[in-house]
């Protein structure tokens, strides 16, 4: 290991967490199968979303998406800077070891939200494929259990069975609004394992930054409150049923009808309290969710000063540099880039060594003639 290397590792290791991990300098080669996967499913996905929404831009190009802090963006198209992740993530350097665990678990947690998606709506709608009943049916099924056995006539029992068959009606409702397209659309895409086919776009961009983080729990924020005071309701459902279970004989029959239904409940109510704490759970690449993060535009990939937002304008947007120039631009692989103003003292010198040589290059060819 260089000397520089030892010395800014000492110095990563002294400052503690807080502090970015260490990245190596690195170049965007054509065989990353990080970056080619990552492209590959950002642009399926952006296809299957145009369908849905109107006017949505390319994901590859200068003009590419930028989906920051809840789609304002934050100046660099995010395929800029997912190939400055991508091309870290296959650097054979043990500096990227660290990104290379935090992209796995990252992903891990991605696939797992697949198998979660599955048993909620498999609960919600009824096992698919099969004649399994539905949540809103179960309900109202427990509702009128209760009611034959006469518990109707306590005021506690009455409210019970009210409060089940009015959110019976209400998913009912809620469900009868919805499109039965979209839900066999959906529900077949989850079937399938769709969402694990976007697992290293979503593994990417999940932890790409705290502002892209923002565009994801901005997403779950509208609806957040709503889906918590939904599960503290339920849960208070789930203990006064099973309650009632456990000191009533209803019979074998309807006991093992509810006690499922509390069980399933149960397992519903864990899911989406999983789902809810996921983007808590996700790793920002690189450090802290901190101003030291490594991808961002007002990231500083390589702590050379200037950002990786300084970066890209001076090299894509004011020298139209590809990615593969911001790449190593903005990681240090290349100091001597266009419009870099902290060129380092090292950097002029080899600039007056190339414009020396060319000269000398140049005196030989007229030298020849
Ligand atoms: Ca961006
Ligand atoms: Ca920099």
């Amino acid at each position: 290991m260089r000397k520089a290397s030892c010395a800014l590792l000492t110095i990563a290791l002294l400052a503690g967490p807080g502090m970015a991990m260490a990245l190596p300098p690195v170049t965007l080669s054509s065989g990353c199968s990080y970056v080619t996967a990552i492209d590959t499913q950002a642009d399926q996905l952006l296809g299957l979303l145009s369908g849905l929404i109107d006017d949505l831009p390319d994901y590859i190009g200068v003009d590419g998406v930028d989906l920051e802090q809840a789609m304002m963006g934050d100046g660099i198209p995010d395929n800029y800077e997912m190939a400055l992740l991508g091309a870290a993530l296959c650097s054979g350097s043990a500096d990227s070891d660290g990104l290379r665990a935090q992209f796995a678990a990252n992903k891990a947690a991605y696939l797992e939200l697949n198998d979660k998606l599955v048993e909620v709506v498999d609960i919600l709608l009824g096992p698919s494929g099969t004649t399994g009943q539905s949540a809103a049916d179960r309900l109202a099924a427990a509702a009128d259990i209760f009611e034959a056995a006469g518990l109707g006539a306590t005021p506690e029992g009455a409210e019970l069975i009210a409060t089940l068959d009015g959110v019976a009606t209400q998913l009912n409702d809620l469900l009868a609004d919805v499109d039965p397209m979209i839900i066999l659309v959906v529900r077949n895409a989850l079937s399938q394992g769709t969402l694990a086919l976007f697992g290293d776009f979503a593994a990417a961009v999940v932890g790409l930054s705290t502002e892209m983080q923002a565009t994801v729990t901005d997403l779950l924020a509208d609806y957040q409150a709503d889906i918590e005071t939904y599960v503290g309701q339920a849960q208070a459902l789930v203990t006064a049923a099973q309650g009632l279970i456990d000191t009533y004989d209803f019979g074998t029959e309807n006991e093992v009808a509810l006690q499922s239904l509390v069980d399933d409940a149960g397992t519903l109510i864990a899911d989406v309290n999983w789902v809810l704490d996921l983007p808590s759970a996700l790793s920002i690449y690189g450090g802290a969710k901190s101003a030291t993060e490594p991808f961002s535009a007002a990231g500083d990939y390589d702590g050379d000063g200037t950002t990786n937002g300084a970066v890209f304008t001076a090299v894509v947007t004011e020298n139209e540099g590809t990615r593969a120039d911001f790449v190593a631009a903005a990681s240090g692989a290349n100091t001597l880039y266009p419009g870099n103003a902290g060129m380092p003292v090292a950097g002029l010198v080899g600039l007056a060594f190339l414009a020396s040589s060319i000269a000398l290059g140049g005196t030989l060819v007229i030298r020849k003639k």
